[in-house]
């Protein structure tokens, strides 16, 4: 059994929820706003962040994307049925760079809601350039958003990807928090719409 240490509302926990949901790989959530699940993450992780994966092998992972590569490794019956990542030079930089843009934007956006939820001055220079950075990413993918790799294909067609899955899980926790206007990025809200119909993502909204 796969142990994921992580939280119902975190956008990266909900992306290693998703794919274990579409891949059929039972595991066991430890939610670490609990006392317990905190202790046992401080141990696992000095980078303290969620999620954190245990595997049956006693192997800990670190980062949503490294643990999504090992849950669709071969020997797990690959991506299916999610799409395969690019493998071509060029799909493999411009995929690599949605989920890039997505997660840099996302970020962002974390880092200034926990400011401000601790009171903080969200006027000092350096956090003026955090909020410009998440406006012009999700501007630019909303400009942007009918390229290879940010689509709303269906799934049977290969449109159900990691950049999809990046922007799906960010777009619903930028709802869920307040932290972005989704009104400024119609496209963005048209995909958004359109991916939570997906049952893995019906199964695991931030706000059940
Ligand atoms: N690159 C990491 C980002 C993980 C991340 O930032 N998680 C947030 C929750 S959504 C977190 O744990 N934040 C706690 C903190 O910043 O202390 C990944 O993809 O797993």
């Amino acid at each position: 059994m796969i142990t994921l240490f992580g939280t119902i509302t975190s956008p990266f926990v909900r992306r290693v929820r998703v794919v274990c949901l579409e891949k059929g790989l039972p595991f066991a959530l430890v939610d670490v706003l609990a006392a317990a699940g905190q202790e046992q993450l401080a141990a696992l992780s000095p980078i303290a962040k969620v999620p954190v994966v245990r595997f049956d092998d006693g192997r800990v992972v670190f980062d949503s994307r490294v643990i999504i590569d090992e849950l669709c490794h071969a020997d797990r019956g690959g991506a299916a049925p999610l799409r395969a990542p690019a493998i071509d030079v060029r799909g493999r930089v411009d995929e690599e760079n949605a989920v890039n843009l997505v997660d840099e934007g996302l970020l962002s956006l974390i880092r200034l809601f926990y400011l401000k939820r601790d009171g903080a001055d969200l006027q000092v220079a350096y956090l003026r350039k955090e909020q410009a950075r998440a406006h012009n990413v999700f501007q630019y993918l909303n400009d942007n958003l009918s390229g290879q790799y940010l689509t709303t294909k269906n799934a049977a067609d290969g449109g159900f990807g990691r950049p999809e899955l990046a922007l799906v899980t960010a777009l619903d926790w930028m709802r869920f928090r307040k932290t972005f206007d989704l009104a400024t990025t119609p496209r963005l809200q048209a995909f958004l719409e359109h991916w939570t119909t997906r049952a893995s993502l019906q199964q695991t909204p931030p706000d059940p």
